[in-house]
């Protein structure tokens, strides 16, 4: 796919983000925006997934970690055609499995979520399976930067280097801020590359609402063979609306009728600005 095409499909994906949100009242707004343009190059550019081969055992597997973020996950799955895009009217309504969290009753996720500090450790489990089923399937798994304090991550970090896993890649979406405050106020984890350095991780930073950078990084994975890879995405936190860049309000903030009908013109300019 085009880097136009997939530009067109992040801006796309950021309209659809925040109409379920707002018509659901609830959901993690800012930290969909900011991961929108890495699962769209997930889905769109590198994972060897559709609804066709879900159940075959040679399928990549995604594993989204920062499970709250599950809007930009459905509003992808749903574009990949998991599941017909209607159903996510139903988001957070009683009997919907279209809940806040990933969970696998819906097509095309690959693990429930949500809990923070699981998604790598199961992914470390999934890519562990792959070496030794010898099966050349890729395991990716996404992060927050809030998240990664957790100390279950660095377990899991220090596992993957132990057991070599260069087919297990994760990306941290690094937007700075989680629900009350930056992150380098609640538990600062930088030097964030020389920490994972330093557990056995390749590491390469890209700016991750940059469509080409993104590619780029995941068109040389393994960054090195015989180590896992990270990708630190830099990224920002409400990305693609003016009023809500970089504003902790927007964690899981629901944009009111005049702030959701403003977004939507911000978003479709962008588009015709194509
Ligand atoms: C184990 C656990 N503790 C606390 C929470 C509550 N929680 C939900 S989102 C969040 C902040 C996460 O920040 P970050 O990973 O940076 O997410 P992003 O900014 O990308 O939305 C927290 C603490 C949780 N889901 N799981």
């Amino acid at each position: 796919m085009t880097t136009r095409e997939l530009q067109k499909k992040s801006i796309t994906y950021r309209k659809n983000i925040l109409r379920y949100i707002t018509k659901a009242k609830a959901g993690h707004t800012g930290g969909s925006l900011s991961c929108t343009d890495i699962l769209n190059v997930l889905y769109n550019d590198v994972l060897n997934v559709s609804p066709e081969n879900f159940s075959s055992p040679d399928r990549d597997r995604y594993i989204q970690s920062k499970g709250h973020c599950v809007e930009a996950l459905f509003v992808v799955l749903a574009d990949r055609g998991f599941f017909p895009e209607d159903d996510l009217n139903t988001l957070c309504q009683y009997k919907s499995h279209y809940i806040g969290h990933p969970t696998k009753k819906v097509k095309g996720v690959e693990q429930n979520t949500g809990s923070l500090g699981h998604g790598l450790p199961i992914s470390v489990g999934v890519a562990l399976a792959a070496k030794m089923d010898k099966k050349d399937y890729k395991t990716y798994t996404l992060l927050g930067d809030g998240e990664l304090p957790e100390g279950s991550n660095w377990e899991a970090a220090l596992c993957a280097a132990q057991y070599k896993l260069d087919n297990l890649c994760a990306i941290v979406d690094k937007n700075g801020l989680q629900i009350t405050a930056p992150t380098k106020d609640v538990c600062n984890t930088d030097p964030l590359d020389k920490k994972w350095e330093a557990f056995g991780w390749a590491v390469k930073e890209v700016n991750g609402n940059n469509l080409d950078e993104l590619k780029a990084a995941f068109k040389s994975l393994p960054f090195e063979k015989g180590k896992p890879s990270v990708i630190i995405a830099h990224t920002i936190k409400g990305k693609g609306v003016s009023y809500m860049e970089n504003q902790l309000k927007w964690h899981h903030g629901v944009p009111n009728k005049e702030e959701y009908e403003l977004a939507q013109q911000e978003l479709d300019s962008a588009l015709t600005l194509l």
